[in-house]
């Protein structure tokens, strides 16, 4: 069971652009501060599977977010409508990034392991906020090196802008000294989109996959 308030959870239209960006760990939600709380107190093998499983997210249905279509790795067009049916894990991002994308797609090659079977009803969307350097090939490169059931989507910004501000999210070139040449600071929550469309839950960077694992059953399972 949950036990009291865990810190400031979005609520559909009240999130600011960016609020989320580079948010450590330390807002964790309360379905993966109970799990960091079990693991904290299991010294000696594995508790009972019973108090291992994460408790129920309180999922909401929120009031952004909905469908569209944008070019996909594969070279054909990607429409969320067409996995009705299926759970969405959906991301914005870039390849070049240093380390929330590359984190969160691992996260989601844990998902899927954890969910077994149950992964073929899962889609993960990946949504490249850097077009200019993201060109689909790469984008296939990218996605495939993970080894998830990952479409990885992009186009120019004009095509883009409306589906970045559809989901409330956020991203911003940065200029760096590195040698790729710029960054790009993004939205780094995960959304958790429902059979029906419509987005559930909005997962943190650093949610553990055992409570992303456990959401997806919960809205496969309405
Ligand atoms: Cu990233």
């Amino acid at each position: 069971m949950t036990s009291g308030p865990s810190g400031p959870r979005p609520r559909p239209g009240v999130q600011e652009p960016g609020a989320d960006r580079w948010r450590p760990a330390a807002r964790l939600t309360a379905a993966t501060a109970a799990v960091a709380a079990l693991a904290a107190g299991c010294g000696s093998g594995p508790l009972p599977s019973a108090t291992r499983t994460p408790p129920a997210l309180e999922l909401q249905t929120f009031d952004f977010g909905g469908d569209f279509e944008l070019p996909a790795h594969t070279g054909r067009i990607f429409r969320l409508a067409d996995v009705r049916g299926r759970a969405v894990l959906l991301f914005f991002g870039y390849t070049y990034c240093p380390d929330i994308c590359p984190t969160t797609l691992q996260t989601m090659a844990e998902v899927e392991k954890l969910l077994g079977p149950e992964k073929q009803r899962l889609q993960t969307v990946f949504v490249s906020v850097d077009p200019e350097r993201d060109t689909l090939p790469r984008l296939k490169e990218y996605v495939e090196h993970f080894g998830i059931n990952a479409v990885a989507v992009t186009a120019p910004p004009a095509q883009l802008d409306p589906i970045v501000k559809q989901y409330a999210a956020y991203y911003e070139k940065q200029p760096s000294d590195s040698a790729m040449g710029y960054l790009v600071d993004h939205t780094s929550r995960l959304y958790l989109i429902d059979p029906r469309g419509r987005i559930r839950y909005l997962f943190r960077y650093g949610d553990e996959a055992k409570a992303i694992a456990a959401g997806v059953g919960q809205v496969l399972a309405e």
